[in-house]
């Protein structure tokens, strides 16, 4: 499996729907969203579907399409960031013509026409991008909007690059990334708001907190 063949198999459908898992993160959403403007940019005249169970606190990243099930016949499905089927949100992806996995979680199910899943990426936000870079000479487009999704998703991946999985190949990438025009300021803003009671929670946890711990 190459990016080639994701590429060819995308440039023969006009149709392409693209899901990810339940309960998004910014991985699930920048993967899904990111690869979605990536395909609009090079491909005007494809029409390109992002669907799943909204999260409102990822508003911020991208909202989802609306579409019935007769978009479906004939279209190319393609699933980011979930590793088996019963986490895809949206179990209408069993009605597209084919359909394409892109993962980086071990594989516990292998579904998909195409399968592309690299467990050593830090996420598939960092996959997408390597799509466009493998494939910038045979027509893909990259757009100031896919670099903040692609962006956030690796952010939040790799724990603000802190977890093992940030490789060199990640900062090089966020490196090209962050030279698109896009606010990260205002990502990090959004991505590290704190719900209150979760707040309260922490705060209550640091007051009992003793050293050593007190045995009751
Ligand atoms: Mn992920």
């Amino acid at each position: 499996m190459t990016t080639s063949n994701i590429l060819e198999k995308i440039k023969q459908y006009n149709t392409i729907i693209i899901h990810r898992h339940v309960r998004p993160d910014p991985d699930a959403y920048g993967s899904q969203n990111g690869l979605a403007e990536i395909l609009k940019a090079s491909f005007p005249d494809k029409t390109i579907y992002v669907v799943g169970e909204e999260e409102a606190s990822l508003d911020f990243l991208a909202t989802m399409d609306d579409i019935d099930d007769h978009t479906y016949k004939n279209a190319l499905v393609i699933v980011c960031d979930t590793a088996n089927q019963e986490r895809i949100s949206d179990q209408r992806y069993l009605q597209g013509k084919e359909l394409i996995k892109i993962d980086h979680h071990p594989v516990v199910d292998a579904y998909g026409d195409i399968q592309w899943v690299e467990e050593n990426a830090s996420s598939v936000s960092e996959m997408i991008y390597q799509f466009y870079l493998e494939q910038k000479n045979n027509g893909l487009q990259m757009t100031d909007r896919a670099a903040l999704l692609l962006y956030s998703g690796i952010v939040a991946d790799t724990g603000r690059f802190l977890y093992p999985s940030t490789s060199e190949r990640t900062f090089q990438y966020a490196s090209d990334l962050v030279a698109y025009d896009f606010d990260r300021s205002a990502i990090y803003e959004e991505m590290y708001k704190t719900n209150l009671n979760i707040a309260r929670l922490k705060g209550y946890i640091l007051q009992i907190l003793r050293f050593p711990p007190l045995l009751v």
